[in-house]
């Protein structure tokens, strides 16, 4: 067994690269919520880059919501971890120091350090990486006041656990500490970002006290983002891969394609990171960037997902090298979504699009349909709702469209066409697989859920929406995918 990483072993790592500053001397700067592995293969890596610049106050400070899991993985290491880049030429793994400690709010202590740091006058940015459902939002980027995570904190203001929640305590406590104006950024993939915090924080911030949404009006900004690298979850027999190559051993490792970007809205109030020495970029508006990425890449990435799994690919690249499925996203994005994007000033679709193909085909990068297939529920709207819209009201075909809608229904379903079963997880599973247990017949399970649930927001209003999708979900149940995706 290798030595496990940590700062008294730091010295004796010869193959990676390691943090150059003194990580004694930085204080942290940013309070970071949700500590997942994009979060540390991404923005994290980028703010190692300004402490290696010698810029000593944006040290990060994590937040993790529900599980303490990775505070236990990076506490024995004092919270360093690598950054493994996937692929042929890759540079060495690099360890990562910006991470200077990691709060797990469900214990109580914790959560008071929390409330504690956001209202620190030195802390100057807060930045989020929740995932779609950590927002607690409805389709319209308002605030679910119905929802489970947001009524506990309603009937518990001391114990905040949502995100909302324990954005409005601690903005509350820093305002009443007066800690000054603050950045909420989240790096997260939904259209207006920055708009759908500043709806969700507001909303919470006006049940917690009315006065206190004129202070965040005047001192909190919430900068859109959009961020960008395909981080394939880390299992345990990557770590064990990793030790034997690296000589050492660490529980918090991190990997991902070469590939990475992130764009910033410009619009902080208090300090900026210089992230742009990092490679960021900083822009008047990111709803461009954020729109293509969202329409031609995520969108390209459920409809691989979901076919991929009901035709037993494990892992993306398999779906796209499956020539049905291959063919299919050609079609889907050339056909039904590039008309629907207005690509940010100097990007060139052809090759944007030629470009993401290249890393969904990335063997070197593993990205299992499973993981991109979770929160379905909470990803089509971002992903491929608005194309659809857009299309219906120009009275556009959206037969591909509606497809990528029913394969998301029937892996929800819980089988593949040759019967393996499917287990994907999304808050909608239990009610939609229900459903289509009780309705064989596909025009009438898709009218049950438009009538029983809100899935499908204002696409639910639309019948030319609705009968296509049955035809959809009706040609991939009686002809199996790869038959039903074929050109007519
Ligand atoms: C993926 C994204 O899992 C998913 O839903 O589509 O995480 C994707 O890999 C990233 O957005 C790429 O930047």
């Amino acid at each position: 067994m290798g030595i496990r990483l940590s700062t008294s072993t730091l010295n004796s790592i010869t193959t990676a690269a390691k943090p150059t500053y003194d990580r004694q001397a930085i204080n942290t700067g940013i309070v970071h919520l949700g500590m997942g592995g994009f979060h540390r293969a991404h923005q994290a890596v980028y703010t190692d880059k300004l402490l290696a610049d010698g810029q000593r106050n944006w040290g990060i400070t994590g937040v993790s919501l529900r599980s303490s899991s990775v505070r236990d993985l990076l506490t024995p290491q004092d919270f360093l971890y690598s950054a493994n880049t996937l692929g042929e030429g890759a540079p060495p793994p690099q360890i990562i120091g910006s991470v200077l400690n990691t709060l797990a709010i469900r214990d109580h202590k914790q959560l008071t350090a929390a409330l504690d740091l956001i209202a620190q006058p030195s802390t100057q940015v807060i930045s989020l990486t929740i995932t779609e459902k950590g927002y607690c939002a409805n389709q319209n980027g308002d605030l679910d006041i119905r929802h489970p995570d947001i009524a506990l904190d309603l009937a518990n203001w001391q114990r905040p656990q949502s995100a909302p929640g324990l954005l409005a305590v601690g903005l509350q406590q820093r305002m009443r500490a007066g800690g000054g104006s603050i950045s909420i950024l989240s790096c997260d993939n939904l259209a207006g970002n920055g708009r759908v915090t500043q709806q969700v924080v507001q909303s919470m911030a006006a049940q917690l006290n009315p006065e206190f949404a004129t202070w965040i009006a005047d001192h909190v900004s919430f900068p859109s983002t959009m961020v960008d690298r395909i981080v394939p979850q880390t299992s345990v027999g990557d770590i064990d891969a990793f030790e034997s190559v690296s000589g050492y051993r660490d529980d918090a490792l991190v990997s991902g394609e070469a590939f990475t970007q992130w764009v910033i809205e410009d619009d902080f109030r208090g300090q900026r990171p210089a992230w742009d020495i990092a490679g960021a970029q900083f822009v008047d508006k990111v709803a461009p960037f954020e729109q293509a990425k969202l329409r031609l890449l995520n969108a390209t990435h459920s409809a691989l997902a979901y076919l991929g799994l009901l035709t037993d690919h494990a892992y993306v690249h398999q779906a796209l090298a499956y020539p049905a499925i291959g063919d299919f996203v050609t079609r889907l994005l050339n056909d039904e979504i590039t008309p629907e994007v207005d690509c940010p000033q100097g990007m060139d679709i052809t090759d944007y699009k030629a470009r993401l193909l290249e890393r969904f085909a990335n063997a070197a990068v593993p990205y299992k349909t499973l993981q991109v297939a979770g929160d379905g529920s909470q990803k089509l709207p971002q992903r491929i709702f608005p194309t659809l819209s857009a299309r219906l009201n120009k009275q556009q075909p959206v037969a591909l469209l509606c497809t990528v809608v029913g394969a998301w229904i029937q892996c929800l379903a819980g089988r593949s066409d040759t019967g393996v079963p499917i287990s994907v997880s999304d808050p909608a599973a239990p009610e939609i697989a229900q459903l289509a247990a009780k309705h064989a017949n596909a025009p009438e399970l898709i009218q049950a859920i438009a009538q029983q649930s809100n899935y499908f927001g204002e696409l639910a209003n639309s019948s030319e929406f609705l009968t296509q999708l049955g035809d959809a979900l009706g040609k991939l149940r009686s002809e199996g995918t790869a038959a039903s995706i074929r050109p007519l």
